[in-house]
């Protein structure tokens, strides 16, 4: 790695405790300056329900070979492989993971969707120490949500690498209803085959300083992935879109019986790409996402932003069925190959014509009975505006980047709305750590999710609980907006 990454890297890090010093709150341990401290994080613990049951983890950051269809690539990987195994847990238990770093830098590891104790969401300089090279940290917490999650490196470009993986929570409650069920990790892949992640960064920076950024690299016309012409899906052409770590030349074979329901639990662990996600020949019943269930609706395709999980079920028929995965407003495709019999495998380049459905989101979905928050007016209304341009490259919120920006607060037990605009030409997929909230209004029938996508030039408004005391990320997840600053911070005060 380059000196400049390292320093850049460093400075993105100094720049959380840098705010986090003016807010001038009591102290704690690791110099945070929260307001509400560890006993109020100790004590949200030890309210949450618990199984009793301790699940001890190992996991491991380090770089390795893989082979992308037929081409060796260094990389980072947790493990072996791109994705890293998935991790497994029950709703309730106690989770520890001991975690070793292996990789030439400091690393860090968040636990997307997962609404756990503050000092364990690992956000450097924010919620838990960095792991330096060779050192190790063991987290140690009670998982409360099942669902499809995820989890990846919270520390500069790392999440463009292959530091990825799922993270399932068993419901034990769940009556399942399916016959099997897939993972299916969806990624835009540079790392080893086109530029380092930071070359993109570094030419997005001087594309945007020279004035040829000027909002046209972002603006990919061709909207060939969309299903809406002209929809500007990211900043950044990626040589190979994968699903679970394989290019379209060599596909992963998914295989079923005829007849059989699989639940597909889908997350894209993409940085810059949204994914339209669709099975040839096949409706998608969409069950959960973000972790959380809703009424099932069927469909023939799915858009799926950056942080996003989507649950389906889908009853398979006799055949070899493409799984796609268009990227938004890019050319190229990811796919996976569902086999239930014999039959003949469609080119690399065949696009399913499910994929030229409207495409739901989850501004389509309810919450299912029951998993809405409670009704309740808020007590706190605040608003994130999204803004930003490609010229110069610099992606903000409330007109701030991180550097200097001006945390959202509430208290211990409010109930606070978050109305978020995007003032910009292109989706931002926002992720608030912590907690989930309530599209719409708590006790409506939005769903529940963590991160939403929020349409170019179009607001999302959503509800959420304070329920889980400390200093929250809130933040875009495209990684290269949140590397230049598109961040800020949901404090607790008291
Ligand atoms: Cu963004």
């Amino acid at each position: 790695m380059s000196g400049v990454l390292t320093r850049r890297q460093v400075l993105f890090g100094l720049a959380g405790v840098g705010a986090v010093a003016t807010l001038g709150g009591c102290s704690r341990g690791g110099g945070n300056g929260v307001a509400v401290g560890p006993s109020a994080i100790a004590a949200a613990e030890a309210a949450r329900a618990s199984t009793g049951q301790i699940r001890d983890l190992a996991l491991r950051a380090r770089k390795v070979q893989i082979d992308l269809g037929g081409r060796t690539v260094t990389t980072w990987a947790y493990g072996d492989s791109v994705p890293g195994s998935a991790l497994r847990a029950t709703a309730g238990d106690r989770v520890r993971v001991a975690f070793r770093n292996d990789l030439p830098e400091p690393t860090s590891v968040h636990w997307h969707g997962l609404a756990i104790r503050n000092d364990m969401d690992g956000v450097p300089g924010v919620t838990t120490p960095e792991v330096k090279p060779g050192g190790g940290f063991t987290f140690d917490f009670v998982v409360p949500d099942s669902g499809t999650h995820w989890f990846h490196p919270h520390t500069g470009l790392q999440l463009d690498r292959g530091l990825y993986a799922p993270f399932i929570i068993d419901d034990p409650t769940d009556r399942g209803g399916y016959d099997a069920e897939w993972i299916v990790v969806l990624d835009d892949w540079t790392d080893g085959v086109g530029r380092s992640p930071e070359q993109i960064l570094t030419d997005l920076k001087a594309a945007g300083a020279s004035g040829s950024g000027n909002g046209m690299a972002g603006m990919n016309m061709g909207g060939s992935g969309s299903g809406m012409g002209g929809m500007d899906g990211g900043d950044v052409d990626y040589p190979l879109y994968l699903v679970n770590g394989r290019p379209t030349n060599d596909p992963q074979t998914l295989n079923a019986k005829p007849g059989q329901r699989v639940r597909l639990r889908i997350i894209n662990a993409g940085s810059d790409t949204i994914f339209t996600l669709a099975l040839s020949g096949h409706d998608l019943r969409v069950t959960h996402t973000d972790g959380y269930p809703t009424t099932p609706v069927t469909t023939s395709a799915l858009r799926i932003g950056m942080g996003e999980r989507y649950d389906a079920v889908v009853t398979l028929k006799d055949g070899v069925f493409p799984l796609v995965a268009a990227p938004v407003g890019k050319t190229g495709l990811a796919r996976a190959l569902v086999r239930t019999s014999s039959g003949t495998v469609p080119a690399p380049t065949y696009r399913p014509s499910e994929l030229g459905a409207y495409p739901l989101t989850a501004d389509a979905l309810q919450g299912a009975p029951g998993s809405a928050l409670p009704k309740r007016d808020p007590d706190t209304v605040q608003d994130l505006v999204l803004g930003g341009s490609m010229g110069p490259y610099v992606w903000t919120i409330n007109g701030r980047t991180y550097e200097n920006t001006v945390p959202l607060t509430i208290r211990a037990g409010q109930a606070g709305r978050l109305r978020i605009r995007n003032q910009t030409m292109m989706p931002h997929p926002l992720h608030l750590h912590g907690h989930t909230f309530q599209i719409g209004a708590a006790g409506g029938s939005g769903p529940r999710k963590d991160t939403v996508l929020v349409p170019a030039m179009g607001s999302v408004a959503v509800d959420m609980v304070a329920d889980n005391p400390g200093q929250w990320m809130v933040h875009c997840h495209n990684t290269y907006h949140a590397a230049v600053g598109m961040m800020t911070r949901l404090d607790y005060v008291t």
